[in-house]
């Protein structure tokens, strides 16, 4: 009994040393010192010895059991070790490496364009005004002084959605909205006159036309209104030199040719010195020197009145650009559907400046 205790001692540590991780620890804890395992074989075997041997044999079992312990806790702590160890070493973060350069996103060419003018007349004292796109016929139309004949209120050239509800085709029924709120608070304050008006309205707007090269059913616009008293046309003349000296050079000058909206009167078509040629006449203004940018006027004193400004007080100048086509100038884009097909390898060589 006693050699075999001492063999299994030895056979045991000798197992030992072959476990390489904690999982055949296990196994190993089981065969040998588990309740099916060798060592309580053994005791169970001291049921056949005689009373002399028995307390001998009882102290050298407990002596083996406590000596396996004693190794498989060491070995145990040691496989520990050695497996965090290697874990630390697999995890080494090599913190000198270059990080990964994520693909940075551009400012579509529109916002950007539309963004510059904000900034350019929120310096000359402008708010900035944001409305519906879906509108009513009277605030696109008939609040504007475009009779119900007029030809723009025509099925052909307005996306209708009802009888009286359509898809805006200029951002003036923002202004409108702006002028009667005015009108309303000046109401519930008690006071005489509504306060004068400084805003401009960038937005998206709507024309039943068919897509080509320089249409767009949807664009761009930025319209301005100024309503105060004694607002007159060098006013407008003003502001749209120091606008467009901003937006395409100090030395661009403007000229005004007489036109016609509904909603203005006078009205103006406003052309900018060609800034590709300086004037000089060029394949890009048609040999003129002169570049078409907005249309603009005198608030029409209709509009005015409609809106609850008494036209005898108050006189205002409006003005409106197509963004797109400024846009298509300023970049060399020679398509309008370009800024709508959104082609990453057209966007991302507009790299913002913000
Ligand atoms: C153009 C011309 C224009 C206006 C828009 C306007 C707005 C109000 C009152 C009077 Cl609330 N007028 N807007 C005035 C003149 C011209 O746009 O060619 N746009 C692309």
């Amino acid at each position: 009994m006693k050699e075999q205790l001492v063999m299994l001692k030895e056979q045991a540590l000798e197992k030992l040393k072959e476990q390489s991780t904690l999982q055949q620890l296990g196994d190993w804890k089981a065969t040998y010192l588990g309740k099916k395992g060798e060592l309580t074989a053994a005791l169970r075997g001291m049921k056949d010895l005689s009373a002399e041997e028995r307390p001998v044999i009882g102290a050298m079992v407990n002596e083996v059991r406590e000596a396996l312990e004693q190794a498989l806790e060491t070995k145990e702590e040691a496989l520990r070790r050695a497996e965090r160890e290697k874990r630390l070493r697999e995890e080494t973060i090599d913190v000198t490496l270059p990080g990964r350069a994520l693909p940075l996103g551009s400012e579509h060419p529109l916002n950007r364009l539309i963004r510059e003018a904000e900034e350019i007349f929120l310096g000359l004292g402008f708010q900035i005004a944001e409305g519906p796109e879906v509108e009513t016929d009277y605030n696109n139309f008939g609040a504007l002084n475009v009779p119900k004949n007029h030809p723009a209120r025509d099925m052909q050239d307005t996306f209708y959605i009802s009888e009286d509800m359509l898809l805006r085709t200029q951002t003036s029924p923002v202004q409108g909205r702006v002028l009667r709120a005015n009108v309303e608070a000046a109401k519930q304050r008690g006071e005489t006159s509504p306060q004068p008006v400084r805003i401009i309205a960038p937005g998206r707007v709507y024309r039943r036309d068919d897509d080509d090269a320089t249409h767009s059913h949807v664009f761009m616009q930025i319209e301005g209104l100024v309503v105060d008293r004694n607002i007159r046309m060098s006013d407008l003349k003003g502001i749209l030199t120091t606008f467009t000296q901003q937006i395409f050079g100090s030395d661009v000058s403007i000229r005004m040719r007489p036109s016609y909206f509904p909603f203005t009167e006078p009205s103006t078509e406003v052309d900018v010195t060609c800034y590709s040629c300086g004037g000089e006449g060029c394949r890009i203004c048609k040999q003129t020197g002169w570049i078409e940018i907005l249309g603009a006027g005198m608030v029409h004193p209709n509009v005015l009145e409609m809106a609850g400004y008494d036209p005898e007080e108050f006189t205002g100048f409006a003005f409106g650009m197509g963004v797109e086509r400024i846009a298509m100038r300023r970049y060399g884009i020679e398509d309008i559907r370009h800024f709508y097909t959104n082609d990453v390898r057209l966007m991302s060589q507009f790299k913002s400046r913000v």
